[in-house]
């Protein structure tokens, strides 16, 4: 019986650890971010934001957002791949990778990319059915 107690507090807290981790990773609460790029695609509005609005040389964290034009809200749009290049004089162009890790919040991605070079990243957002989003995004 004391043994019961002792487990279903060791699972509370393990819960409450979780729960904390995520509120804590940008899934939840992103008012504190600032946007770095936006673009309209068809009856979307595609956005990523960081804590500085800006990107660095060097792998980077940010988030992606999915919103409907018309009423502003998050919104699902299924699958989203991701393409991070820089073209390079004379050479094949660089690839920055890309990864978008679902953040359980309906149309709100955790992105991780690594801009090895000082420069601008074409970044391609592929999502929905066909429909994509362009970005150039500066890396200092
Ligand atoms: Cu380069």
């Amino acid at each position: 019986m004391r043994m019961k107690v002792v487990l279903a507090a060791v699972a509370v807290m393990s819960l409450a650890l979780v729960l904390t981790a995520c509120g804590g990773s940008g899934g939840g609460d992103t008012s504190n971010l600032k946007q770095i790029e936006q673009q309209r695609a068809g009856e979307y509005v595609v956005t990523l934001l960081s804590k500085t609005g800006q990107l660095k040389q060097g792998p980077n964290k940010f988030v992606l957002e999915f919103r409907k034009a018309s009423d502003n809200q998050l919104t699902d749009v299924g699958n989203v791949q991701l393409n991070s290049l820089m073209p390079m004089p004379g050479m094949s162009p660089m690839s920055g990778g890309a990864s978008a890790t679902p953040s359980g919040t309906p149309g709100r991605y955790q992105v991780e990319s690594d801009f090895q070079m000082v420069g601008t990243w074409n970044f391609t957002v592929k999502f929905g059915n066909g429909q994509q989003a362009r970005f150039a995004l500066k890396a200092q």
